[in-house]
């Protein structure tokens, strides 16, 4: 088996764009270039993000299985709902988000704008429990699919951020290949890739995807939820079962899953000052935003990680931007 024996309904622009990040470079002492990859610019379809390309590999699933109603889970300002809105959409089909309480954040205007906002210009049938953050198989979710059932429709069920679900890592795997084949057009090699990690496909799917090609490299997932042992096991879980699905012929081993305590600022959804201070640098210096739940903490780990030669000089990076803007809103109250 390899990756392309799996089908792919394209959803995407194309490959994602890779750009350098000169002036935060240079802010940081200038001895550890970093470039972009920008997945947040990825897709037309409702302003795109990670999510968007793991579904990539999910929809041919549904669209095979008769399904007529795309099910899902995350928090108010979950990102992933709203893909799995936007996508639903692109694809013809209905989509039914749970939005569970995982933030308990007192911004007035929280539940009314960004993500949540926009799954309602996008058709979605909202529900909402009180359960708070968990990135694992929840009961609402299931009655969710349940209550689709109910009412005569055929659901496809997908889980929290696409993650727990056997096709999950393919779409970051695929992003793996994307960057090697963009290095050589480029002649960069990086060794070094940081992203955000909370329900761990798109931290797993590279792993598995970089651990076929022949240059090691490493992959830092900066943790975004301060649920560490869970996430780790998740990710460790999934690049397995992804780097078995797609032909590696080894077992990866545990010191290939870096996931980075320190910058999550302690609990999932809410910034600290080294959050919002690494959003303002990164907005400030090269007109790149990120948001306070996800990139806002891969970019303070970015920045600390240089600052402190965990990520030695000499180093090339590749900053994988997720997405994550539309929360922006919401976050008034602080941004
Ligand atoms: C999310 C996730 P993983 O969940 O695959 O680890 O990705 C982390 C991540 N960046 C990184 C952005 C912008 C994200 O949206 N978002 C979730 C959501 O519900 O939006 C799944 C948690």
């Amino acid at each position: 088996m390899s990756l392309s024996s799996f089908e792919r309904y394209p959803l995407l622009f194309g490959p994602s764009p890779i750009h350098p990040l000169p002036r935060l470079s240079a802010h940081l002492g200038g001895a550890v270039e970093i470039w972009a990859k920008r997945e947040d610019c990825n897709s037309g379809i409702a302003f795109g993000g990670n999510k968007v390309r793991k579904l990539e590999y999910l929809i041919p699933e549904a669209l095979a299985q008769g399904a007529d109603t795309l099910v899902s889970i995350g928090g108010v300002q979950s990102n992933h709902t709203r893909a799995v809105a936007g996508v639903a959409a692109h694809v013809g089909l209905k989509a039914v988000t749970m939005q569970e309480s995982w933030v308990d954040w007192d911004d007035p205007i929280y539940d009314r704008v960004g993500n949540l906002q926009l799954s309602r210009i996008l058709g979605s049938d909202i529900r909402t429990d009180e359960s708070g953050f968990d990135i694992g198989i929840r009961d609402s979710w299931q009655q969710a699919l349940e209550s689709v059932r109910a009412a005569g429709g055929t659901p496809y069920a997908i889980p929290a951020g696409a993650s727990d679900h056997p096709l999950g890592g393919l779409g970051f795997a695929g992003w793996a290949l994307e960057v090697e084949r963009q290095e050589r057009v480029l002649g960069e090699f990086f060794d070094t890739i940081v992203m955000c990690s909370v329900t761990g496909s798109t931290q797993a799917g590279m792993i598995a995807g970089f651990a076929l090609q022949d240059r090691p490299r490493r992959v830092l997932g900066i943790d975004g939820s301060a649920t560490i042992p869970k996430t780790r096991d998740q990710i460790a879980r999934i690049a397995r079962a992804t780097a078995a699905s797609i032909g590696l012929e080894r077992v990866l081993s545990d010191d290939e899953i870096q996931l980075i305590d320190g910058y999550n600022a302690g609990i999932y959804g809410i910034p600290d000052e080294s959050t919002l201070e690494a959003i303002r640098t990164c907005a400030r210096l090269e007109g790149m935003l990120t948001d306070p739940v996800y990139e806002g903490k891969s970019m303070a780990g970015l920045i600390g990680m240089i600052s402190s030669c965990e990520i030695e000089p000499g180093s090339r990076v590749l900053y994988a931007h997720l997405g994550g803007q539309p929360a922006l809103s919401a976050y008034s109250r602080v941004l």
